[in-house]
């Protein structure tokens, strides 16, 4: 397939995945592609390439940068998590539903060849199989967050057969970075971890010791979204969103992977409002949908995860 002439947009470019995202994406076809979008005046990131103050909310605006920008893709991942948005439920609602319907209908308007749209295990419920949870079954969330992902994906499905628009989209699990750090989750736990076992050698988790959950190292969770998007689209089976599997670990778990590296580490538990929020949640996913459909596999599993965020996150702290 051809991307030269790719011009993209990343919309929630500060966040956890979208520093990330922007950099693969920018490494792949040149900075000069690649604008950057978020609701800070400026890049939080190390991204030197293209930035715009956007606030998905605001459609005028967002319109204006899509008009000017004729993009080819477009990836929207601004939204509140699950912790945050049953903090702030108006707000989780308004920008998780209207910022996607303002770019839904923008991908319309100005002909964007591909859109990407992030679903999550949120949109799953304590009603759902929890064990290789499968890609098509019962899904009743409880969660702001949750529902309004198992209504985006409703109206991404819908926007993709009634209207032509292609989008695409994963559900994924918890994502694990050591280049950005998440914020609002319910399984920012994974990423915390590493960071207090480098600079404090111990670690309160506010989830129980034996809850598990999927979960998914960035390079993987990357590979997957680019694979996806590159995808001929006669190959995207499922317009809702597709079951990501990665691996499936509890904070006991990763409290052992870590002590394979740095012996002296604890870990106590401290569980707060989070846990109901992760025991309404699949423990492990069925991804065979995505391994057929296009060739999906994840790389990383707990130990090589560990011992690369050790790795990367440790000179950072060392300089300190
Ligand atoms: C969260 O914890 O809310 C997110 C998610 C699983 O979508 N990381």
């Amino acid at each position: 397939m051809n991307f030269h002439g790719e011009r993209i947009l990343v919309i929630g470019a500060n966040g956890q995945l979208g520093t990330e995202l922007v950099e693969a994406l920018a490494g792949r076809y040149g900075e000069a592609a690649v604008l950057a979008c978020d609701v800070s005046p400026s890049s939080k990131t190390d991204y030197q390439g293209p930035y715009k103050q956007l606030d998905v909310l605001d459609k005028d605006r967002l319109f204006e940068i899509m008009k000017q920008g004729q993009f080819t893709q477009v990836y929207h991942l601004a939204a509140l998590l699950s912790a945050r948005g049953e903090q702030q439920r108006d707000y989780a609602w308004k920008l998780n539903m209207e910022g996607l319907f303002h770019v839904l209908d923008g991908a319309l308007q100005f002909s964007v060849g591909r859109v990407f749209w992030p679903s999550s295990i949120a949109a799953f419920g304590p009603t759902t199989p929890r064990h290789q949870t499968p890609q098509h079954t019962i899904m009743e969330p409880t969660t702001v967050y949750g529902i309004s992902k198992q209504a985006g994906e409703q109206w991404c499905s819908y926007y993709c057969q009634k209207m032509g628009v292609d989008v695409r989209s994963l559900r994924y699990p918890g994502l694990i970075g050591y280049k950005s750090l998440p914020g609002g989750g319910t399984t920012d736990y994974a990423v915390d971890i590493y960071h207090k076992a480098l600079t404090e050698g111990k670690y309160a988790c506010f989830l129980k010791k034996d809850t598990y959950l999927p979960m998914m190292y960035m390079p993987d969770a990357l590979k997957a979204t680019l694979d996806l998007m590159h995808a001929d689209g006669s190959r995207i089976k499922i317009r809702t969103s597709y079951n990501l599997g990665g691996m499936s670990f509890s904070p006991e778990e990763v409290a052992q992977s870590i002590r394979k590296e740095i012996p002296d580490f604890s870990i106590s538990y401290e569980p707060d409002f989070r846990q109901s929020i992760a025991d309404s949640w699949p423990a492990s996913i069925d991804d065979s949908k995505a391994q057929q459909d296009w060739d999906w596999k994840a790389e990383f599993d707990l130990d090589a995860m560990t011992r690369d965020m050790l790795k990367q996150l440790g000179p950072r702290y060392k300089k300190q």
